[in-house]
């Protein structure tokens, strides 16, 4: 027998290569290249009708997205965010001088939870960048709530959570900002990119100056801004994706199911309670490995390796245990204790369009034999 086809813990989904062709042929005819030519612009258009949007800037990817958003809105001082995510996260605040204050999350979401935020503010406090986690929506009425009462603003890290909606449409419509990513890993994806949902004309006419140095004209400029522009090429390779978009999704959403029949059998594997989504995304497949299966998640998740499925820990080591962050007092394992657990035990498994019903079978097979 040879070695068993890889199983990765995501794939991108790609249209087929022919399709692009004449996307490139008009960039090579146009010689436009980048600085917000015809494909920027059309993308632009394109996701907020898909998304349901009023405005939204393409970025470069979707961490120079978070670090625009906040420049953009001015934040300074201190941020309450979770540990739990992705390292952009909390990066985003380092590289504007803010400081993390890290408070844990719900047992249920993995999401930051509103009931401990409340005691993390100080009169340092200007703002909260939530994540949606695995695209599981935060409890956005909670964390508006206080926001209001304490006249912060809202940043959500939506890397995860294209397309997502909850009980009132887009959940990027929440908050004041909302930065999506779309990474070569991500539900949708233009190799690198990502994108800032705002408001309102006047927030993204000063994101669009920031993500271009700060010009406002040839001559002009008004901020330190930063080069986040996405090029002509990921824009068209955006338009292209944009319109499979569905059938990925529809895709997503039949390996969801099946591991949701099929795992409930496993004594010790426990599949997350959604966060309460209508439309859901289906971004990520994440288990909690409980002391009651025969093997610790370290061990399961080398066994898997072993058998060529290759998951991943998302989000293992917390983000406060990095040493950029470890000195931080809400850093402490004591402060999050609820986060320090779910490191311990989630495991991602495989899930995306290239999948096929035997790659599911062969992964819980793997997880059954303990
Ligand atoms: N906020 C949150 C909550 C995030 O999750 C992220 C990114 C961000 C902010 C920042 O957004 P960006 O600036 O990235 O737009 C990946 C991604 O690099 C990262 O974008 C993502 N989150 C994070 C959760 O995952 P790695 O280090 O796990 O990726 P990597 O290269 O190990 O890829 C995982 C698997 O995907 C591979 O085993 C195979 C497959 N793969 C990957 C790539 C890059 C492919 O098949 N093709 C590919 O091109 O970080």
């Amino acid at each position: 027998m040879g070695t068993p086809k890889p199983i990765y813990v995501t794939q991108p989904y790609l249209p087929a290569l022919a399709d692009f062709i004449p996307y490139l042929e008009k960039i090579w005819d146009s010689k436009i290249l980048t600085n917000g030519g015809p494909f920027h612009a059309q993308l632009e258009a394109a996701l907020c009708s898909y998304l349901g949007v009023e405005h939204l800037a393409l970025f470069t990817n979707g961490t120079i997205g978070l670090i625009t958003a906040l420049q953009a809105l001015r934040i300074t001082g201190e941020v309450i965010t979770t540990p739990y995510s992705f390292v952009a996260t909390a990066h985003s605040l380092l590289w504007n001088g803010i400081k993390p204050v890290f408070v844990d999350i719900d047992p249920h979401t993995l999401n930051l939870d509103p009931s401990k935020i409340e005691a993390a503010i100080t009169p340092h406090t200007t703002a909260i960048m939530p994540v949606h986690v695995y695209g599981h929506p935060c409890d956005v009425d909670a964390i508006e709530r206080i926001a209001d009462n304490y006249n912060l603003k809202v940043i959500y890290d939506a890397a995860h959570a294209f397309g997502v909606q909850c009980h009132c449409g887009s959940v990027l419509t929440h908050g004041d900002l909302s930065v999506l990513s779309f990474h070569a890993t991500k539900v949708f994806n233009t190799f690198e990119g990502g994108a800032i949902i705002c408001p309102d004309a006047k927030t993204k006419v000063r994101i669009d100056h920031l993500k271009n140095f700060g010009f406002v004209d040839e001559t002009t400029v008004v901020a330190p801004g930063i080069n986040g522009k996405m090029s002509e090429f990921n824009a068209a390779l955006g338009l292209l994706q944009l319109k499979e978009i569905d059938t990925a999704l529809a895709r997503r959403k039949q390996i969801d199911a099946l591991y949701r029949r099929l795992l409930p059998e496993i004594a010790g594997i426990r599949i997350l309670r959604d966060g309460g989504e209508v439309v859901s995304n289906h971004a990520y497949f994440p288990i909690m490995v409980e002391t009651d299966y025969p093997l610790s998640r370290d061990a399961l998740y080398q066994k898997l390796r072993d058998a060529q499925i290759f998951s991943r820990r998302y989000f293992y080591p917390l983000i406060s245990n990095f040493p950029m962050y470890r000195g931080l007092a809400s850093a402490s394992p004591d402060n999050l204790p609820v986060a320090t657990e779910a490191a311990r035990k989630v495991l991602c498994l495989p899930i995306s369009p290239a999948l096929t019903d035997d790659d599911v079978h062969r992964v819980v097979d793997c997880l059954r034999r303990g």
